[in-house]
């Protein structure tokens, strides 16, 4: 063997075997602090993709390094293994949903296992197994016991090629999220989940998750959604004794009412409509639009004159029209509102068209319809008020006059659940023609799907089935049937995590393991799930907790959301899509295709994607660089949260530099030993300091980074050093470099340490010598406008970063600026900090 070349197959191959026989990363009841590393499960498509590879490498570090930092890790991995492509693939290669997705589970794992990941295997859960779904059937039960769940006609989101509902959050610019179709509207009798009782918890206790980015809790405060204001009851002029109540979050606009809407699923247009054939049409129109708030947000807005009119309720002289309108959504507020063109934009468009009066209540200069601040006019005892003051008096009025009251409403809908697929976890209710919608007794779940199901006609093969869902009602014992829906797979998702704690327990959860386990500690999955998932396990956690099982509010104590992996693209001459593959640089250096030797068009970098076929198949860099250099690599230059682009040089460097590591200890250890007195192992505490930082911050960019700088000094410094220092050297070389590559670091540990049978993982993460990591301090001067005001002292090499932010903080800048922000702040690293303003 040529020490000089790392045999990177041998050393992953032996390495993965010995932890396995060892049961290296099974998790046990220790007294250490524990930590929860959790990567989000991935859906067993078949294979793993490089944004998978990615997701799992930050997952990975950080459980290594947590480990070594004498955590007791809980580090778990398991497949998202319901859902349509399943079926479809069942449906084209005539095969069974269950199949197919197991083998997909099988080949997967043997790749995540290829990639020397440390999870502990013995929690594997898949989630299409009964032992997983029937204990989610408890859980639906539980909730369904706690009001929870209720089923109820319905306008859903119709996907006509997946032959599904959709949740709202499924539909994106008014298509299937999956199946890109253009979504329709029916109505259909639905499960659903009322998240929205939690609506405000969900949104208060955003303030408690101070480790998630910014960007998603923000994201879900959006999603969220809360408005206040009030609710006003307007008196129909026909009937004085109904009222057509609408939701405002600007009560103190009253007096410049000029219409109100209501939608076309409004309970006061079915009753027009039933006496008006124009109307009916009209609605008809109104609902085939769909009705997500983006999609009505840019149709032509449209209305229909009911001819009833309504009170005023702050003026009982006067009286406005009621029109059915297409942007006014029945699932917000109260499906109603009254319009005040003056100040809004949609309702000054509408009055524009159906020649409705317009006038302003708040002043302005500008020209209307106005949405600002201001003060309130024309609007009798509001005159002279700012505007939050009149939307106070003007709610106070309203609830002494009884014609209304404070309001808060809530953008999120609550989750439909129902899905009339059969990969799915049946939901388990029987319906009965006497008792109507009975549970299953919880000493009959599983409700197991059947095996033999046929996809051979549209709809749902549950329904097909000859025998499933003939069965007597558990309370009267009456033929009924069962529920044929399944549940949507984000049910699934949104409580895995807390069964990885335990598998095996025959309850959903294990409350004391839990308790113990959760929350989760580090949390890594992709941005797309920033509202959906994460919200619903979140929701899931509190209604939990509030069944008994849990005692938490929150599961996931920081989030990592990371970037995307990204590839240019490559187009040949007739536009077709190439693989990277298939191109090659031509003689004159630019792109041709590897075979016909065309031309070939290179577009930036996107998302790798199976219709771009801007991919890499993560198979192929394991096979030809190994395991540690696609995470070296895939952690490299770019930090976890930012899209990654793909760049060949960066992986045949990730390579390299293995090597060189190699190489670099393989010459040290071997070399005549005629040391002295080196900084060697003074510039190794500095850096180990630097290193720890990063791992801590998961920087893992910056660890490799780093990294390099180390083993540089290595390569200059070690030959000369004596012998116990370089030893101590090496061994905090590989430790730092043991959460990335921890095969190559585990065989390099075993030599240096001459013990064959070392445990690297056992090893706790080496200590930073104070004394040898200090570096001595140097002095930045502070400029302002180029005069010299100050200066303080700090470690050489310190980012731009943290040096504008001192400077910034000097009293003598701070007087300069007086709360103003600079125009620009030049910083000369390690000399000189210029703030300009
Ligand atoms: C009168 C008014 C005057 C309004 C004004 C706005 C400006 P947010 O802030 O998003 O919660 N609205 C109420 N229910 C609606 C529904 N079901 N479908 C569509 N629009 C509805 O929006 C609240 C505002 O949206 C409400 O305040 C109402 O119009 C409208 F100068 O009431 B407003
Ligand atoms: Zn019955």
């Amino acid at each position: 063997m040529n020490p000089r070349i790392y045999p990177f197959q041998s050393v992953e191959e032996k390495w993965q075997r010995t932890w396995d026989q060892l049961n290296l990363y099974t998790t046990k009841e220790t007294n250490k602090p524990k930590c929860y590393v959790l990567e989000m499960l991935p859906y067993p498509s078949g294979r793993l993709h490089m944004g998978h590879v990615r997701n799992y490498a930050i997952g990975d570090a950080i459980a290594r390094f947590k480990a070594a930092q004498g955590f007791e890790v809980l580090h778990p991995m398991g497949w998202d293994a319901f859902g349509l492509p399943a079926e479809n693939a069942a449906i084209q290669h005539n095969t069974h949903p269950g199949l197919w997705t197991i083998q997909n589970i099988a080949e997967m794992k043997k790749q995540l296992q290829r990639l020397g990941f440390s999870y502990d295997w013995q929690r594997e859960v898949a989630t299409c197994n009964p032992d997983y779904y029937g204990h989610e059937q408890k859980i639906f039960l539980d909730f369904y016991k706690k009001g929870l769940i209720y089923r109820k006609e319905s306008w859903v989101n119709w996907d006509p090629m997946e032959n599904t509902v959709l949740a709202n959050e499924q539909v994106v610019n008014g298509r299937g999220w999956r199946s890109g179709a253009v979504v329709e509207k029916r109505k259909l009798n639905q499960w659903s989940i009322k998240i929205t009782s939690y609506a405000d918890s969900l949104l208060k206790d955003l303030n408690q998750l101070k480790g998630w980015p910014e960007k998603v809790t923000k994201m879900q405060e959006n999603w969220i959604g809360r408005s206040e204001g009030a609710l006003v009851k307007f008196k129909l002029q026909h009937d004085q004794i109904q009222t057509l109540d609408v939701f405002t979050t600007r009560p103190e606009t009253l007096f410049g009412a000029s219409f109100c809407a209501i939608s076309a699923n409004h309970p006061l247009t079915e009753q027009v409509a039933a006496q008006n054939p124009d109307l009916r049409d009209f609605v008809a129109e109104c609902q085939k639009m769909i009705t997500t708030e983006e999609a009505v947000s840019t149709v032509e807005k449209k209305g229909f004159d009911t001819g009833l009119r309504v009170i005023h309720p702050l003026d009982e002289h006067k009286t406005l029209p009621v029109y059915v309108a297409n942007f006014v959504l029945m699932d917000y507020g109260t499906g109603a509102l009254f319009g005040c063109p003056a100040h809004d934009e949609r309702d000054f468009e509408f009055a524009t068209k159906y020649q409705l009066p317009v006038q302003a209540v708040v002043q302005t200069n500008q020209h209307l319809p106005y949405t600002g601040p201001g003060l309130v006019i024309n609007s009798g005892f509001l005159n002279g008020l700012t505007v939050e003051k009149a939307r106070e008096i003007a709610i106070r009025h309203l609830e002494e006059t009884g014609q209304g009251e404070g309001r808060t409403t809530y953008r999120l809908r609550d989750w439909s659940v129902s899905r009339q697929r059969y990969w799915g976890c049946p939901i388990p209710i029987i319906h009965c023609p006497s008792c109507g919608a009975v549970p299953v007794s919880e000493k009959d779940l599983p409700v197991i799907l059947p095996q033999d199901v046929a996809f051979d006609k549209p709809g749902n093969p549950l329904d097909h089935h000859p025998t499933w869902k003939h069965v007597d009602c558990p309370t009267c014992g009456q033929k009924s049937c069962r529920e044929t829906d399944t549940l949507d797979t984000f049910f699934e998702s949104s409580w895995y995590f807390m069964r990885y704690i335990n598998p095996n327990c025959d309850q959903p959860l294990d409350r004391e393991a839990c308790q113990k386990w959760l929350p989760v500690d580090w949390y890594i999955g992709g941005v797309e799930h920033a509202v959906l998932h994460l919200l619903y396990a979140r929701f899931f956690t509190k209604a939990l907790r509030d069944c008994g099982y849990l005692t938490l509010d929150e599961p996931f104590q920081n989030l990592i959301t990371q970037g995307m992996v990204c590839h240019e693209t490559y187009q040949d001459a007739k536009g077709q899509w190439l693989y990277p593959d298939e191109v090659t640089k031509g003689d004159d250096g630019k792109p041709v295709h590897v075979q016909t030797g065309e031309k070939v068009v290179i577009g930036r970098a996107e998302k790798m994607s199976k219709s771009k076929r801007n991919l890499v198949d993560p198979q192929q860099i394991m096979d030809s660089y190994g395991a540690d250099a696609a995470r070296f690599f895939i952690l490299s230059d770019t930090p976890p949260d930012r899209d990654f682009d793909w760049n060949t040089e960066a992986l045949d460097g990730a390579w390299r530099y293995l090597n060189r590591v190699w190489r670099v200890i393989h010459e040290v250890i071997d070399a005549p030993k005629s040391a002295g007195e080196t900084t060697l192992l003074k510039k190794a505490h500095q850096y180990l300091a630097k290193l720890t930082d990063a791992y801590e911050r998961n920087a893992f960019n910056k660890a490799i980074a780093f990294h390099r700088e180390l083993t540089r000094e290595v390569e200059e410094q070690g030959e000369k050093t004596l012998p116990d220092q370089l030893n101590q050297v090496l061994k905090i070389l590989i430790q730092t470099l043991a959460p990335i590559a921890p095969h190559i670091a585990h065989e390099l540990w075993c030599q240096v340490t001459g013990d064959p049978h070392a445990v690297l993982h056992h090893q706790l993460w080496p200590t930073i010598d104070a004394t040898l990591a200090a570096v001595e301090e140097i002095t930045i001067a502070v400029q302002v406008n180029g005069k010299l005001k100050g200066s303080f002292a700090t470690a050489p090499d310190s980012d731009t970063s943290v040096l504008e932010q001192h400077a910034l903080t000097l009293p003598a800048v701070v007087e300069m600026l007086q709360g103003n922000s600079p125009k620009r702040v030049i910083v000369v690293p390690n000399r000189i900090v210029n703030v300009v303003f």
